[in-house]
């Protein structure tokens, strides 16, 4: 019921919000999985097109003030290793939509297994994206995609087969602190958290996680990229500045010093003080 959809896009400009939802995977004849794209054999330079794939994450966060917005993660509707892909540069219709996770959209593009900046040394693991000229167009809504749960372990053995996809990873404590130069921080096993989407600035050396859940990619290392707040989910208890919207307002002293929230001097300006 294809057509359905074209209708209320077309009849609804701007009003985004009414566009009614339908099952994701379930309309219409795929042209191509994502799964597909993630294996063996997938050419890099053809013209593909994914229909009814759900968004996952869309980067609204300029981690380096140079611009460093507007990729979309889109994954099959029942997430999992090799499910998801990037989409660079999305060229979101109608132009200047934002897209937020559950939103539904066909796309058009080409795929290319991308091999690190020009000039630069070549990616060890070409990373799969649908790049520059594509066409993304929301053409529904569903329910937000759920993370498929990895051990570290296998993430770091075998990262290209999540990378795109939407993963959570239990257990990890931080070895720095997450600022925006150098725009991440590592964890003690290994895993590098990549502030590409989200920062939170209260992580510090020995911030024990009982989960972190992001998009999984590569550049030049496999990262994981936490969307918001609530991707991060700390262990009770755990070493924690108060230096953002999130510590500054849990009505927590998160680092034992005596003062909570706004009575903390850097939570000024921060998640509601004065
Ligand atoms: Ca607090
Ligand atoms: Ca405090």
């Amino acid at each position: 019921m294809r057509w359905v959809n074209w209708v209320w896009v077309a009849v609804l400009p701007g009003c985004l919000s009414e566009v009614p939802p339908i099952p994701p995977g379930e309309a219409t004849a795929t042209p191509i999985e994502i799964t597909a794209l993630n294996s063996p054999g997938a050419v890099s330079g053809s013209i593909v097109s994914l229909e009814n794939v759900v968004v996952s994450a869309f980067d609204t966060y300029d981690e380096t003030g140079e611009g460093r917005v507007g990729t979309a993660y889109v994954q099959e509707p029942e997430g999992g290793a090799r499910s998801g892909i990037q989409l660079f540069a999305a060229a979101v219709a109608p132009a200047g939509s934002v897209l937020v996770p559950g939103d539904v959209v066909d796309v058009r593009g080409e795929f290319v297994l991308f091999e690190g900046p020009p000039g630069s040394s070549p990616f060890e693991n070409p990373l799969p994206q649908i790049t520059f000229g594509n066409v993304v167009q929301k053409v529904g809504e569903w329910a937000a995609p759920e993370p498929v749960t990895v051990p570290v372990a296998e993430l770091l053995a075998n990262g290209i087969d999540y990378v795109g996809s939407l993963v959570r990873v239990e257990g990890l404590t931080a070895q720095t602190g997450y600022e925006r130069d150098p725009p991440r921080f590592e964890t003690e096993e290994g895993l590098v958290v990549a502030s590409a989407l989200f920062v939170e600035p209260s992580v510090l050396p020995g911030t024990r996680f009982t989960s972190i859940t992001g998009v999984f990619t590569y550049f030049y290392d496999f990262q994981i990229l936490p969307r918001h707040a609530a991707d991060l989910v700390v262990e009770p208890g755990s070493p924690l500045a108060e230096r953002s919207d999130a510590t500054c307002a849990d009505g927590a002293d998160n680092d034992g010093n005596g003062a909570t929230d706004c009575d903390e001097p850097s939570c000024a300006g921060l998640g509601g003080c004065p």
